[in-house]
């Protein structure tokens, strides 16, 4: 028996990593009758067979979920963003850090298209990304186009099972051809010729790359934010932290209560009046999302 991860399943057959090669493995005894279901990242032990086949014998409980796409056992996600065209939507990245937060998967933000840099782009985006350097989030620049910063994210993706999540047309199998020469995705440019819809990447699967998994995925669907208490949104929002626990009110929303030590540093620009905006958007949809438990 042997130990593998998931790649794919496809027509009846799973397809599993395992001592540096693919084995198409087919269910037996148990698996078959339950039709159990397997996702890409799935640790599974399976049983070598004649013609270089196997079967997946056992599988391990998973360590986190991501239901759209179904991806399990991840290490890090990685938010790609364009620097410019399409202009960054950062209300997508608050919701991407807490859905990935809550799951117990590193989050990583690559900024694509620098090479775009001094084009028509806004001051104000460039600031962005960097707050949230600022606040400890990893934050990698590249260029899909000229190489620039492709290294580390290659380095970034040794030894781990990645999932890769964006906007359409942010460069996410671009970067991915990029960092794994060998790959040829299709990107945006192949799927126009071929007057494809809007999405260029269609199914989920895991990939070798750079000596981890990952996983190009159409973009993640879900925009509602995962179940979580109103009074630990906050918590979500490490740029807080400092000033938890110092509010007049210990319950305090940092909403519309006075001496409210977090208002007090955005009203100063120590948090971000954008972050901020995001966390009161945010804080009104979970009241509402309680409301119909
Ligand atoms: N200038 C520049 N263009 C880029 C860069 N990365 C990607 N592009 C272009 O952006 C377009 C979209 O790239 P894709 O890699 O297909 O984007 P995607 O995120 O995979 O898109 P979907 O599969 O639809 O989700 C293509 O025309 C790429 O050539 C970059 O770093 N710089
Ligand atoms: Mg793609
Ligand atoms: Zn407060």
């Amino acid at each position: 028996m042997i130990q593998g991860i998931v790649l794919k399943g496809y027509s009846g057959f799973y397809y599993v990593f395992a001592q540096d090669r693919v084995w198409e493995c087919s269910l037996r005894g148990r698996f078959r009758i339950k039709t159990q279901d397997f996702f890409p990242g799935d640790r599974v032990s399976i049983l070598p067979a004649a013609g270089g086949k196997a079967s997946i014998e056992g599988v391990e409980p998973r360590r986190n979920t991501l239901t759209r796409p179904p991806v399990v056992n991840l290490d890090q996600a990685l938010f790609v963003f364009a620097r410019a065209s399409p202009k960054p939507d950062f209300n997508f990245l608050d919701r991407l850090l807490i859905q990935v937060s809550k799951a117990n998967i590193k989050p990583i933000i690559v900024v694509t298209k620098i090479d775009l840099l001094n084009a028509d782009v806004e001051e104000e985006e460039e600031d962005l990304f960097a707050y949230y350097q600022k606040i400890d989030y990893e934050v990698y620049r590249v260029s899909n186009l000229n190489g620039a910063g492709i290294k580390q994210v290659r380095d970034c993706l040794r030894g781990k099972t990645s999932v890769l999540a964006g906007q359409s047309g942010v460069g996410k199998s671009s970067l991915l051809n990029a960092v794994c020469p060998d790959f040829k995705l299709k990107t945006g440019k192949v799927s126009n010729k071929l007057s494809r819809g809007r999405h260029t990447t269609r199914h989920v699967e895991l990939m070798v790359c750079a000596g981890g998994l990952v996983a190009d995925t159409p973009g993640f669907s879900s925009l509602y934010l995962p179940k979580i208490k109103k009074e630990d949104l906050a918590f979500y929002f490490p740029e807080f932290e400092p000033y938890l626990g110092r509010c007049r009110f210990s319950s305090c929303l940092h909403n519309k209560e006075p001496d409210c030590a977090v208002k007090e540093a955005v009203g100063s620009k120590e948090i971000s009046p954008l972050r901020y905006e995001d966390y009161l958007l945010f804080l009104q949809e979970l009241i509402i999302q309680e409301r119909s438990y």
